[in-house]
This record gives C-alpha cells, sequence and structure tokens, in this order.
C-alpha cells in the first residue's frame, strides 16, 4: 500500500511499514553534526548552542507546551488569521500541492487542507520533516479527517537543501509557518530562502508566517513565560548534550534568559552560568569549565518588519505579494512569489 491509496485511513496501523512509507528526502549539502557544533560553539566567547538541537523529544513536548502558554500570543494569532484568511488564500493559489517544511504535526495546515476541501480541490500534502514518526501520526490523523488526501511524507532537514524534493506538475504553495524562520540568522534565512525560491516556478507561492517587532513587554513576556515552561526548554538541550556527547554538564548550575535586542530586532535566549563547574563530554574527549557571570547563547528569535523581510526575501528571488496582519500587528502571514 503506498501512503497515496484511498483506503490508507481505514486500513490497520502497521507501524514499520507505515514509518517505512515515508520517503527519505537526502540532503542536497553536507549539514554539521552536533560534535562539530558544539566544537565550534564553544570555542566562542560567549558560548554558543545551535537551536537545532532543542528537539528531542522532551523538547519537542516542551515546545508543544509553550505553544498553548498563555505569553506565547504566535501560535494562536497564526491559527487565528489562518482561519481567517485560508479561504481567500487557497481561493488565489489554487494549489495542486502543498509542501510545508518542518511541518512537525501539521495542525496549522489543516486549516488550509480544509480550504481546499472546500474549494474542491484535490491537493496533495506533502509534509517534510527530519521527525518521521510525527508524519505518520500527521498522515493517520490527516486521512481520518479528508478520506482520499494524497500525503507524501518526506523525512529530511530543510536546511540540508531541497535539489531532491520529487518533481511536481501544476501550482505548489510551500508553507514555512511558526516564525521558524526567525530561528535563522540573516544569512541561513536567505540560504533556505533561496533553495525554496529554486523550487518555485511562477504560478507556485510561499506562505510564511513570522513574528513582527512589537513592544519589548510583550516580546520577553513570551519568552520568559511564568510557569517556567520556556526555562524548562532552553535547559534540555544541555539534557540533549549529556545523553548524545556523553556529558556530565550540571543542569542545575544554569538559569534562562531571554532579552529583547533592539538593534538587532531579536529575542536572544541563553543560560547563564550560575554556579562554577567543570564538565567533560566524553564524546569529545573534551572538559570545559564554566564560570558564574558567563553566559551560553543558545537561540535567536528574530521579529520582522515588512522591509526586514524583504532583506531576507529579495536577495533570495523573492517578493511579499500579500500580507495578512493580526489585530495590533500581533503576527504576520506574508505571500510570497517568485520575483
Ligand atoms: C520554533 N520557534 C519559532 C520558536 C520561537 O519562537 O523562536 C522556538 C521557541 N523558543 C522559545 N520559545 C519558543
Amino acid at each position: 500500500m503506498t501512503p497515496s491509496s484511498p483506503d490508507a485511513a481505514t486500513a490497520p496501523v502497521d507501524a514499520d511499514a507505515a514509518i517505512a512509507a515515508v520517503e527519505p528526502l537526502p540532503p542536497s549539502r553536507r549539514v554539521s553534526g552536533l560534535i562539530e557544533d558544539v566544537r565550534a560553539g564553544f570555542a566562542k566567547r560567549p558560548r554558543e548552542l545551535s537551536p537545532k538541537y532543542f528537539y528531542d523529544a522532551r523538547g519537542a513536548e516542551l515546545f508543544e507546551r509553550i505553544c498553548a502558554l498563555p505569553e506565547y500570543y504566535l501560535t494562536r494569532s497564526e491559527a487565528g488569521l489562518l482561519d481567517a484568511h485560508a479561504d481567500a488564500l487557497i481561493d488565489r493559489v489554487r494549489p495542486d500541492h502543498i509542501v510545508e517544511l518542518g511541518a512537525g504535526s501539521a495542525r496549522k495546515t489543516e486549516t488550509l487542507l480544509a480550504a481546499c476541501e472546500r474549494a474542491g480541490l484535490d491537493t496533495a500534502f506533502w509534509p517534510l520533516d527530519v521527525c518521521a514518526s510525527v508524519l505518520v501520526e500527521a498522515r493517520e490523523r490527516l486521512q481520518a479527517r479528508f478520506p482520499g488526501l494524497r500525503v507524501r511524507a518526506l523525512a529530511g532537514d530543510h536546511t540540508a537543501g531541497l535539489d531532491h524534493l520529487p518533481p511536481r506538475t501544476g501550482r505548489t504553495l510551500f508553507v514555512f509557518l511558526g516564525s521558524s524562520l526567525g530561528n535563522f540568522e540573516g544569512e541561513s534565512a536567505r540560504t533556505l530562502l533561496g533553495d525554496i525560491a529554486a523550487c518555485m516556478g511562477g504560478e507556485d507561492r510561499l506562505l510564511l508566517g513570522v513574528d513582527p517587532v512589537k513592544d519589548r513587554e510583550t516580546l520577553e513576556a513570551a519568552y520568559n513565560d511564568s510557569e517556567g515552561v520556556t526555562a524548562a526548554f532552553n535547559a534540555n538541550v544541555l539534557n540533549v548534550l549529556n545523553r548524545e556527547l556523553d556529558g556530565d554538564i550540571d543542569v542545575d548550575a544554569f538559569r534562562h534568559r531571554a532579552v529583547f535586542n533592539p538593534a538587532a530586532n531579536r529575542i536572544e535566549a541563553y543560560l547563564d552560568v550560575v554556579r562554577r563547574h567543570t564538565a567533560r563530554l566524553g564524546a569529545l574527549g573534551e572538559t570545559y569549565t564554566f564560570v558564574e557571570g558567563e553566559s551560553l547563547f543558545t537561540e535567536i528569535s528574530r521579529k520582522f518588519t515588512p522591509t526586514g523581510l524583504d532583506g531576507d526575501l529579495n536577495p533570495a528571488g523573492l517578493a511579499r505579494e500579500v500580507d495578512f496582519f493580526a489585530d495590533r500587528n500581533r503576527y504576520a502571514l506574508h505571500l510570497v512569489r517568485r520575483a
């Protein structure tokens, strides 16, 4: 049975067969791995870690909780914008395919698929994510809701290029939501957008969800929630290092801090060292001393103005076509075409 067979939704679920039906998307270029990134990041001052290592099983679960926090307006605002504009968007693009980068559970894209169904379109859904099991769950849920929906699940890293994305006929709507673009600094954002642009024809579009620049209080509250979920999410990256690199970093010797840097229009997340200690990372054969007052720089979440976003889009050969803003500029969806 292929993932697109009409009876997929009613067939008994065999977890191994379902995972096997997720196609690997081979990388177009080499991306650095954990050992290499930690070695390079720990050689810098302040020391740095890549946010891509946040998302082990616990990190993914903590991120799901962040999305439901009262202070973290991004997910709700984006969902509200999608609900309000999905029909207009789909009417305008009339996609034959929706390709979602970093699809995860694809909950928000469900709104777009429902609009495709209302418009009588036979749109195929291509979720791409590094995690095959999350794709299998999403496919089962979506095929139960939209019987006959063709889902071509692709397991791969969208930061490693999209040269091997299978060819499509007709119009494709690429979708990149959640302000995930904000976690890439300028050059990597432009590389990613350039990779998407290279897959786009004149009729194709990219739907990009981003978080606009706004007042410091709202932004900082979103990344310093009162329940401490974001703090646990940030600190969890140290658990990842300990587990994956045979380490003994004292996680309790760090405190989460997130601040808005207005000069760079971005939230910066740190793990501040509150107790001096020495830790060994066995897989690197290295010992590191962390001193009080020092910080590990763990994440950027860029916030966008329309012109700031153009600074990423235009060099990548892309241009904004239609903008949708949530109340008081809380969130933005941009429909983007090839320039
Ligand atoms: C996934 N990404 C867009 C989130 C963000 O807002 O930058 C990750 C996150 N970090 C802390 N809270 C949420």
